[in-house]
């Protein structure tokens, strides 16, 4: 490790330490200095934030998005060395960003303050956008109500001393990822406004910023999720899932080339063709590293691949069981035609009964999948004929085959309990 290096590992050490909370600093300013191995370049840079405080300022973490302390350091002109960003506000309660750097001396001199607009930082991030090899600074000012502001920062090198923001646009939710493959990190800006939502992909080359946009679906109400992921020909894209009125969920997947984001999932009817009951979120569902889009109504919904250029085609098809929390892909004999019954809801041995109809062959109930609950749970699940697919804190689930068209292992092998995880791209 460099020195410097070394120098900012233990600086960021003491920040973590001591700003966990945006408090701390002011109520615990004796217990802060007591603490061990205290840097030299900590000490002096709470002195520079502390004329802040003094001169009538307050410490103001931002409050969402992933990077929440109210001192951070980042390289933000890419020489290795991270600048100091203390979050605070103004005397009125303003948002303001002041950036510290460090001279050749390792000291830390005040560089610019950020002004801010509204009553706070609703989240901050950092992305090379240009891929210069210093990142840019992304904060979004949280206005009046819902209104949020995207503004981006490039603080070039030592010796340019102003600011410069590249440009500021109303934002919802923003996402960074490289969606046209170039190697370069892409800025994604989520914004509704009255009912109608649009993605603004912009992208930066030096200093210059190019915008261009997409329509989300027609009759959206909120966004829900926003994950970047790959398509089925391997082509990056953004799966934005949001509230179609009440009806249910859709999702409108976008790439980019050219400089130009398209969404692909656009129909000539101006929406998406992925409308499916609320809680079902893109995923890739068969393991190939791809994600797939659920679509359909009822509890067996079929599970699109895309291509960029739009086409779609049936990856698998799933029982989704929202009471019961887990959900079945459909192993290929069940894929066509298949119906499902509920037997014994809210009892200690609710049973979902797969029966095949359809082509030559008469209708037959083929698979039983139990969730047993309740006392002597194991006795029941060790009936003649059934076999264990999971065991959790409180419920047992159990399959039992009624023909042989299936193997045990076809329903070991695709039966899947609905977790958090699902979740965890929400908006
Ligand atoms: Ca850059
Ligand atoms: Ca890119
Ligand atoms: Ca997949």
């Amino acid at each position: 490790m460099t020195d410097t290096r070394r120098r900012a590992a233990a600086l960021i050490l003491a920040l973590t330490l001591a700003l966990a909370c945006a408090g701390c600093m002011s109520a615990n300013v004796e217990d802060l200095y007591s603490l061990p191995q205290m840097s030299e370049e900590y000490v002096q840079l709470q002195e520079l934030v502390g004329q802040v405080i003094a001169a009538g300022g307050s410490y103001a973490a931002p409050t969402g998005g992933s990077n929440r302390q109210t001192i951070q350091l980042r390289d933000l002109d890419g020489d290795g060395t991270p600048e100091a960003l203390a979050f605070l506000a103004d005397e009125n309660h303003t948002p303001m960003v002041c950036v510290y750097r460090q001279d050749a001396h390792g000291d830390y001199y005040h560089y610019i303050v950020l002004p801010g607009d509204g009553t706070a930082v609703a989240g901050v991030d950092y992305a090379d956008l240009n891929g210069d090899g210093a990142s840019e600074l992304i904060l979004v000012w949280q206005g009046g109500g819902s209104l949020k502001m995207l503004s981006v920062y490039s603080l070039g090198s030592a010796d340019q001393s102003e600011q410069e923001c590249l440009f500021s646009a109303d934002c919802s939710e923003f996402v960074v990822c490289d969606l046209d493959g170039d190697g370069v990190e892409d800025l994604l800006n989520l914004q509704m406004d009255a009912g109608a939502g649009t993605l603004v992909m912009y992208q930066l080359e030096g200093s210059q910023m190019t915008a261009s946009e997409a329509a989300l679906s027609t009759g959206v109400t909120a966004m829900r999720r926003a994950v970047a992921g790959t398509l089925a020909d391997g082509a990056a894209a953004l799966f934005v899932e949001s509230d179609l009125g009440g009806s249910g969920l859709v999702t409108d997947v976008f790439t980019a080339a050219d400089g130009r984001v398209k969404n692909i999932t656009m129909s000539v009817l101006g929406r998406s063709d992925t409308l499916r009951p609320d809680g079902l979120f893109a995923a890739d569902i068969n393991g190939d590293r791809a994600m797939e889009v659920p679509a359909g109504s009822g509890d067996i919904l079929t599970w699109y691949g895309l291509s960029a250029d739009g086409a779609r085609s049936p990856a698998a098809a799933t029982y989704y069981d929202a009471v019961g929390g887990w959900y079945f892909v459909l192993p290929e004999p069940l894929s066509n035609g298949v119906s499902t019954e509920e037997h014994g809801a809210g009892g200690p041995e609710r049973a979902i009964v797969f029966t095949i109809s359809g082509g030559t062959t008469p209708q037959r109930n083929v698979l039983v999948i139990y969730a047993l609950t309740g006392d002597n749970r194991l006795d029941r699940a060790a009936v003649d004929g059934r076999f264990i697919l999971r065991q959790e804190d409180r419920v047992i689930y159990a399959a039992q085959l009624l023909t042989d068209e299936l193997t045990e292992e076809d329903i070991q092998d695709n039966f899947y309990i609905i977790y958090d995880q699902w979740q965890a791209g929400d908006l």
